[in-house]
């Protein structure tokens, strides 16, 4: 394989399906169970945010003791021994990247285990339940802290550095991701629009396979070891 300088790496929620976490567009996924509107909108939360708080209280609740898996593990590998450069964009908002040990990471659609708080804007680590009741620590008012994570409608988080980066990547790596959500399934092409090598490693094809040059079918656990142990 050629020697490839800048590696920008997307991952999604199959990556962390192997370590027990649900996904959201599978038979069995999130999506199965609850209506996005009714959960995952800032409408929502303005409507009902204690249906809100709760879905992602118990999401909380089931991230707790998950390990990451030996695909986290060699992505961390990856960034850890390639001499170029290395970043992983992820849509998923547990901890499983950093608990393998990736640094270079951006959680473009937040974090689990933060709280956001619509009135002032504070962003804390928070590992317990949320309710309407708790006060924000920093502006005291009640009523607006919820889960620091990513809905429709709203912009991802550090758009501009990602951007960046896909400009001047020459390798994309898509990993575990439906392809179906955006902006992160539009970033192939700003890769290919860059010159970069493009390759998709999912389960399946997903909805995207045909805009990569390349794809590797299978578990993540086992076609991404294999692919990290062929670029090093
Ligand atoms: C395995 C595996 C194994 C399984 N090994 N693989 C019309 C056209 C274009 C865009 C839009 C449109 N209408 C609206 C939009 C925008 C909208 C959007 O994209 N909608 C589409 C659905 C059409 N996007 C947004 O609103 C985004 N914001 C935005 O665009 O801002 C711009 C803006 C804002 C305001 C004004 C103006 C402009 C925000 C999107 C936020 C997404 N949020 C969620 C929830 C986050 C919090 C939470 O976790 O609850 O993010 S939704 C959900 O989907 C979550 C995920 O990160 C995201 C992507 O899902 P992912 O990771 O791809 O999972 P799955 O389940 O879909 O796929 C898993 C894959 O893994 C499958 O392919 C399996 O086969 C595979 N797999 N096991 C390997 N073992």
């Amino acid at each position: 394989m050629p020697e490839y300088k800048r590696i920008v790496i997307l991952s999604g929620a199959g990556l962390s399906a192997e370590s027990g976490l649900s996904t959201f567009r599978d038979k069995d996924g999130i999506w199965a169970k609850h209506k996005i509107e009714d959960v995952a909108t800032p409408e929502a939360f303005a409507r009902d945010p204690e249906r809100v708080l709760e879905f992602y209280n118990t999401r909380r609740k089931g991230a707790a003791g998950v390990k990451p898996n030996a695909a986290h593990e060699a992505l961390a590998r990856l960034e850890r021994e390639h001499p170029g450069d290395v970043l992983t964009v992820t849509q998923n908002i547990d901890p499983l990247h950093e608990m393998a040990g990736t640094q270079r990471l951006i959680h473009m659609h937040g974090e689990i285990l933060k709280k956001l708080c619509n009135h002032c804007g504070a962003r804390e680590p928070w590992e317990n339940d949320l309710s309407t009741v708790l006060a924000c620590g920093t502006c005291e008012k009640k009523g607006g802290l919820r889960p620091d994570v990513v809905w429709f409608g709203e912009m991802p988080y550090q758009m501009e550095e990602i951007s960046r980066a896909l400009g001047a990547c020459d390798l994309f790596l898509s990993i575990g991701t439906s392809g179906t959500v955006y902006p992160a399934a539009g970033f192939v092409m700003e890769a290919r629009n860059a010159g970069a090598h493009t390759v998709e490693l999912n389960l399946e094809p997903s909805e995207g396979a045909s805009m990569f040059a390349q794809a590797v079918h299978g578990p993540a656990t086992k076609v991404v070891p294999a692919f990290v142990d062929g670029l090093l």
